[in-house]
């Protein structure tokens, strides 16, 4: 048997953490409850942008039960940061712990703790706050207008989070000069928000030695010990945080939040625990959602289809914080350097602060907005053009050697190979060629469309030691991964173990996985970008092989021999011309000549370069011409992750991915009013997102066609892409179905039939 003959990777096992989940025995932030544990609640602004001029927090001081209430007065003067790596720019340093200023209805000005949530909600409403209104800015063009009021006193002025991101490659003029057909459109989304299952929540608790343990639900624990530490003036070694089962992040828990330092600093004053724990409805008004934007595009064809220039302006709306602004604003805007190979392009993206709930990461970040347009815009280009659509994306998609938008090259041709596989396995040709009338339902028209995406996985190439794993061969042959990549809920977990059995050549239930302890696991950037397998994969493997070599130097030992003449497989190592003559992991960890049985633990990092993932997504929908319905029937999403670890667990981030953004694509919008910055559907009564039932057939096809040398075996990302395509797809067969184009997102049944209508009186 060679070594790359694959035991354990590429097959679905058992998720290592599924008894604990299939039972409720697992436990989640919000199911530990330490003695004497007391409640935290947020006080909100009712108003999206003023100054506090007066905060009485005495009546609820003196209602029985509560503990402590803390007000801008009461906390730490810190601008904290959400930046998961100290050396990267992708988060703004702009909010106060608590602040004499809100910036957007919802934002917390005062924070409680009582011996139970009853009395912490009624307190309250005892404490009174005297506001003095500012203009409030919700949308962006007010924010943009010159002499708009600001919002910060911090950043690059005229209610920019950042100086505007420019991105220029050749020559755009020339390239338009030779283009024989011009598109120009404006393409717009609105605020979808990541709706986890599991809110929000963290417990702080102090001990004797003034040291805090706090457990939360986090994409990044390291990063919160780090905030914490620095709010509090504490050395690293006094905050504990830990992360045990999450029930999903989708990248907005990879931000810090106001409770989580008003927990901490309830716990500090009280000196006993104290939980915060977001309602369904604090998950949308202090949350994060992803970032509504408006983006104009502009590219130029020439008559045979080649993409020849391309022009962008992109305008997120960052809301009252910049939170993960900067870094969806660079992400968001160079990846239209990419997709489709464009060699003139010139590319403008800014984030703009306005007095509405913070936009921050989620999943796609920045990316699902600009490839949504661009994709939209090929579509109409292959219908001006007289030709099939997906031909023309396969004749632009970027190949082997082209530049990726981080400025690496791409390695091999993904997204050429998941158009092609989509073209034949959805029968794409002969799919289109069908009538758009339903066979029975004259109300009903079905459409066919494409939509294609790629992504990057790991965020900060170049930043050393990202990825980090310790993997120790205990004595009796069993083995423990330490990760501090947090478990979102994906299977990443049991991916990592399967990644150490089969590099170690051990059985794969012989590997358990401790996490989420930042006093016992090696330092961790967090769980996003796409980068988990990738990057903690890489560094286990790397620890695998190092204890791999220890073992195979003890069993040699042991059987006598040299130490090339012997091969570990399947847990027992053995004279490879003699496979019969062997012995256990157990007995090769055995005492040798007087030794006494020890364990060995390695520990390696990785420096990630930055792969990328691809994917077509192939739809169909039938729409109802009288209720403006969309349904999507059928999608096939061809996904190239690379090298395969968890065939099922990779599937179902796509299946997932796919709900998601049916429901930003049709449904989900978190509303605000435009005139005082008001939520209008806080919460999961007006805000619909996709059931069960609303689910497609979906068909999904994984390829291996573009592995990455860089992730282990070749694997690359898949948490992010399956959410991207799914939404230009969308469009485009709504457009396929009905002959009206949309620009925007969420297209409701009231879009559907005022289009019908706009296309019926021209
Ligand atoms: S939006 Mo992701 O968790 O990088």
């Amino acid at each position: 048997m060679t070594r790359q003959d694959f035991r354990i990777v590429g097959q679905s096992v058992k998720r290592a953490d599924v008894l604990e989940k299939v039972t409720g025995e697992g436990l989640y932030t919000g199911d530990y409850a330490p003695a004497g544990l007391l409640h935290g609640k947020i006080k909100r602004s009712e108003i999206a942008h003023a100054r506090i001029v007066r905060i009485d927090a005495s009546k609820a001081l003196a209602l029985p039960g509560v503990k402590a209430v803390l007000t801008h007065a009461d906390v730490p003067r810190v601008l904290h940061y959400g930046s998961p790596h100290p050396r990267s720019a992708s988060c703004t340093r702009d909010q106060y712990i608590l602040d004499d200023k809100v910036r957007f209805w919802g934002e917390g000005v005062a924070a409680v703790a009582a011996i139970s949530e009853e009395i912490a909600d009624e307190a309250l409403d005892l404490i009174e706050v005297e506001y003095e209104p500012l203009p409030a800015v919700c949308d962006i063009d007010a924010a943009q207008v010159p002499g708009a009021p600001l919002i910060h006193g911090v950043g690059p002025g005229g209610n920019l989070v950042i100086p505007p991101v420019h991105v220029e490659r050749g020559n755009v003029e020339k390239g338009f000069a030779e283009a024989d057909l011009i598109l120009e459109g404006t393409f717009e989304g609105g605020r979808p928000v990541p709706t986890y299952m599991e809110p929000n929540v963290c417990i702080a608790d102090w001990d004797g030695s003034n040291k805090l343990t706090f457990w939360t639900s986090t994409q990044s624990s390291f990063m919160v010990r780090g905030a914490l530490a620095e709010v509090l003036g504490l050395p690293l070694n006094k905050v504990r945080v830990l992360v045990d089962h999450m029930g999903g992040g989708f990248g907005a828990k990879q931000d810090l939040f106001q409770h989580e330092f008003l927990c901490a600093l309830l716990a500090k004053q009280t000196r006993r625990p104290v939980k915060m724990e977001f309602t369904r409805r604090e998950t949308f008004v202090a949350g994060r959602s992803r970032h509504p934007f408006r983006l104009w595009l502009r590219q130029g064809f020439r008559k045979d289809g080649t993409l020849v220039a391309r022009d962008m302006k992109l305008v997120f709306e960052s809301g009252a914080y910049g939170s993960h602004s900067p870094g969806v604003t660079n992400v968001g805007t160079a990846s239209a350097t990419s997709l489709y190979a464009c060699e003139n392009v010139r590319l403008n993206g800014r984030a703009v602060y306005t007095n509405t709930p913070i936009a921050g990461a989620y999943r796609g970040y920045g990316v699902v907005q600009t490839y949504f347009a661009i994709d939209i815009q090929m579509d109409e280009a292959a219908e001006r053009l007289g030709v099939d659509p997906a031909e023309l994306k396969l004749k632009n998609a970027v190949r082997d050697g082209d530049i990726a938008p981080s400025g690496h090259p791409i390695i091999g041709d993904g997204l050429p190979a998941c158009i092609r596989e989509g073209i034949t396995r959805f029968d794409w040709a002969a799919k289109r060629a069908q009538p758009r009338e339903h066979p029975t339902n004259p109300a009903i028209r079905r459409g066919w469309g494409i939509g294609c995406e790629m992504h990057g996985s790991s965020a900060y190439p170049g930043i050393k030691e990202q990825g980090n794993a310790t993997v120790k061969m205990n004595e009796d042959g069993s083995v423990t991964l330490l990760t501090g990549a947090a478990g979102l809920g994906t299977g990443a977990h049991t991916a990592l173990a399967q990644i150490v059995a089969e590099e170690l050549g051990v059985a794969f239930e012989s590997v358990s996985v401790v996490h989420g302890d930042t006093d016992v696991v090696p330092w961790d950037i967090g769980a996003f970008a796409s980068h988990t397998t990738y990057l903690v994969g890489s560094a286990a493997k790397m620890a695998a092989a190092k204890v791999r070599a220890s073992v195979l130097r003890r069993g040699a030992e042991r059987l006598q021999a040299r130490v090339e003449d012997v091969d570990l497989v399947d847990g027992r190592v053995f004279l490879t011309a003699n496979p019969e003559q062997g012995i256990t992991v157990h007995e090769a960890m055995g005492p040798s000549r007087g030794i006494p049985a020890e364990h060995l633990i390695e520990t390696a990092s990785y420096m990630p370069t930055k792969s990328y993932s691809f994917a077509a997504h192939f739809v169909e929908v039938a729409v109802d011409t009288e209720t403006g319905l969309v349904e999507v029937k059928h999608v096939l999403p061809v996904h190239d992750i690379g090298k395969v670890i968890h065939p099922i667990a990779a599937q179902g981030q796509i299946e997932g991915g796919i709900q998601q953004g049916i429901g930003h694509t049709l449904t989900e919008d978190y509303v605000i009013d435009r005139t005082n910055g008001r939520s209008l559907n806080a919460g999961l009564v007006d805000y619909k997102m996709p059931l069960s039932m609303d689910m497609p057939h979906i068909e999904t096809v994984i390829l291996e066609a573009a592995p990455d040398p860089g992730g282990p075996w070749g694997a690359k990302g898949v948490g992010e892409d399956p959410i991207i395509a799914i939404g230009p797809a969308i469009a485009n067969a709504i457009h396929d179905a009905i002959g009206v184009r949309f620009h925007h997102y969420p297209i409701t049944p009231e879009d559907v039939l005022k289009g019908l209508r706009a296309k019926e009186e021209t």
